[in-house]
């Protein structure tokens, strides 16, 4: 179907969607930035690109500002510490929704997330409000990454899956694309995790919210330079959140029965 928008391309918007905001937190990812930078824009030039730097000590702020003043399509958020990935997000969704931007992006500054997959991404974007770029789904692959971490993810996912019902393959994966209006009809005061359980809670609000989700298969490849910040801290508080989530649902899921006033939403699994 030929869209409205097809028909005047404008240089900032990407067709179907609108203006779309690339936020890309950073954490000492002075080694990343510049080169993940520089694959979005070659990648999707319609996007502007907002990294969202917690002062990170190895000078990635300075190395953001140095790109921000030589593209007019980059921005940068100065943060004044670590506070984790997803305060780091909803600063930058904020950033989005006070500038009038259609479209939001999750994406990694390590290059796990490749750019060149963000063109598949917006264009599943035309027909959805979320777009979750899955590394379990018919399609992907995920290139170098140990044992424990594919353990972790796979186990992760399948428990997510387990306790909160949501037929997603990819809850934690972090590569993301979320419309404006979706953000809207998900209630992000409500947010409370910091670290990387930030995706699995959005996944399950936008899945309460009823918004269309939609997977694109993406490859994803471990880190070649800087380090991880995962940490024991961010797994556990993953886990004990998915399974008060869980528990949450299920009481509610038992109440509404009882009430005879079922949704639909949050079922068992
Ligand atoms: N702003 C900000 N970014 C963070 C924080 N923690 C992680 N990141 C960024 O989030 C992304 C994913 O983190 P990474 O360490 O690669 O996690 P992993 O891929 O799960 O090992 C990278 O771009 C990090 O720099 C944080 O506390 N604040
Ligand atoms: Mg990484």
């Amino acid at each position: 179907m030929i869209q409205a928008t097809d028909t005047i391309r404008r240089p900032d918007e990407v067709p179907g969607v609108g203006r779309v905001l690339v936020v890309i937190p950073t954490y000492n990812e002075a080694d990343n930035i510049a080169a993940i930078v520089g694959r979005v824009r070659r990648a999707a030039p319609a996007v502007q690109v907002l990294i969202a730097d917690d002062n990170s000590p190895d000078g990635t702020g300075a190395i953001a500002d140095a790109l921000a003043d030589g593209d007019a399509h980059v921005q940068v958020l100065h943060r004044q510490g670590k506070q984790g990935l997803g305060a780091a997000y909803l600063a930058g969704f904020g950033w989005a929704r006070e500038r009038g931007y259609q479209a939001v992006v999750e994406m990694d500054a390590d290059g796990s997330h490749a750019p060149e997959d963000l063109p598949a991404l917006l264009d599943a974007a035309r027909d959805a409000d979320v777009v979750i770029g899955s590394r379990w789904t018919s399609g992907a692959r995920v290139l170098n990454w140990p044992l424990r971490r594919l353990l972790l993810s796979r186990c992760g996912n399948l428990y997510a899956r387990l306790a909160l019902g949501m037929p997603v393959s990819d809850a934690t994966g972090g590569y993301r694309v979320y419309r404006t209006s979706a953000l809207d009809a998900i209630d992000l005061e409500s947010v409370t995790s910091q670290g990387y359980s930030f995706q699995v809670e959005l996944s399950r609000l936008a899945h309460r919210a009823g918004v269309r989700i939609v997977e694109v298969p993406i490859t994803f490849a471990e880190r070649e330079r800087g380090d991880s910040k995962m940490s024991p801290k961010i797994v556990a508080e993953a886990l004990w959140r998915i399974t008060a989530w869980g528990v949450r649902d299920r009481r509610q899921s038992v109440r509404r029965g009882l009430h005879g006033t079922a949704t639909g939403q949050a079922r068992w699994p």
